[in-house]
């Protein structure tokens, strides 16, 4: 049988710009430009300096993105967590105070041009009020999508959740008999990522492009050299706490959890970073959520269910993956866990990074 080709349409010249944009995205600032009322209205800047310490002494050169409105807590690394409801209705006003920048709410879905990947609409100028809905509770993290390889190593990402309806303590998950719903006790965020110290002395807009709007796809102005499809990670942390070279142990409340026996905890996990992230647990675990869509429950239930992974079964993310789990610990002991880094291309392990679960 043959297969009937079906010709395309000539491309109209006043919509060839709309192809380019793919290699040289435009800038663009001001107003949504089709706003609603929203119901939460958040501010974000990019970028901010930051010196991540090490346990060693020395320190590495971050670049964040801060809450302006928040003196006390909206410098840090990972970014400022944003917590949102279920039907929030989020203007979220990015200043570019360096340069331009984007910032993608992954795994939100909103329209294009609300979606900050600026291959696909524009890249942020002065600034710029981004509008998007909360449509599904569940873990996402928000990132720069300018240069992406380079600005989202320079740590220029933070986690984004959406609670149910009812707020924080109260998880989706499949349960009909309770309203697919579950209480929590306790909250924990593991975000691993690996930091390559070569590429922490770049500028912005290293190894990009060069835009020629009348030649947008010469081959001269694209870089041939660079060492952004290199990564040689020398430094491993979670959730912002680098690790000690010699003993890997991390024991920082921001990422080893303690709970009392009988309680529920909701572990969410992201992999922020370049290596392939296996993890080990050493207590039993129900995986009931991936990449902000909790397993089973409807209207995306149809396919999947929730499962449970015993203790020492290790499970593992490729960069941006988010997997939440519930822990119920009966018997009150120290539970070790473990991230181990795998290289992304020789999957060679880089480094292994320890912490534990309390259970009082
Ligand atoms: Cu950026």
């Amino acid at each position: 049988m043959t297969i009937p080709v079906i010709s395309r349409m000539p491309m109209p010249t006043e919509e060839s710009a709309a192809f380019f944009k793919h290699v040289c995205p435009p800038t663009f600032a001001g107003d949504n430009p089709d706003p609603v009322e929203p119901t939460v209205r958040i501010a974000r800047d990019l970028v901010v300096d930051f010196a991540l310490a090490l346990p060693e002494g020395d320190s590495v050169p971050m670049w964040i993105i801060e809450d302006p409105e928040d003196a006390r807590l909206g410098r840090q690394f990972p970014s400022k967590l944003i917590r949102l409801r279920e039907g929030d209705v989020v203007h979220a006003k990015v200043g570019a105070k360096k340069n331009t920048h984007t910032i993608h709410w992954h795994g939100i879905e909103p329209t294009p041009m609300n979606d900050g990947v600026g291959k696909h609409s524009f890249e942020v100028g002065a600034s710029f009020v981004y509008q998007f809905c909360a449509r599904q509770a569940g873990t996402y993290f928000y990132h720069c999508h300018k240069n992406t390889p380079l600005h989202f190593e320079m740590g220029l990402y933070g986690l984004l959740i959406v609670d149910p309806p009812e707020g924080q303590g109260v998880v989706t998950r499949l349960a009909p008999e309770q309203g697919h719903r579950e209480h929590y006790d306790v909250e924990a965020f593991w975000v691993p990522d690996e930091i390559d110290r070569r590429w922490h002395e770049l500028g912005h807009e290293a190894f990009m492009q060069k835009c020629d709007e009348a030649d947008p796809v010469r081959r001269d102005d694209f870089s041939h050299g660079g060492i952004l499809n290199d990564f040689r990670p020398d430094v491993f942390l979670v959730t912002g706490v680098p690790a000690a070279r010699r003993d890997p142990k991390i024991v920082d409340p921001r990422v080893a959890v303690s709970a009392h026996a009988g309680q529920t905890i909701l572990l969410r996990v992201l992999n922020a970073g370049y290596t392939v992230q296996r993890f080990t647990l050493d207590l039993d675990a129900e995986v009931i959520a991936m990449d902000g869509r909790p397993l089973g429950v409807p209207p995306y239930g149809v396919y999947s269910s929730p499962f449970t992974l015993p203790a020492r079964t290790p499970f593992q993310l490729t960069s941006a993956m988010r997997w939440e789990l519930l822990l119920k610990p009966t018997v009150p002991g120290t539970y070790p866990a473990q991230v181990e880094y795998f290289h992304w291309v020789t999957g060679k392990r880089l480094a292994t990074v320890r912490t534990q679960i309390k259970v009082l």
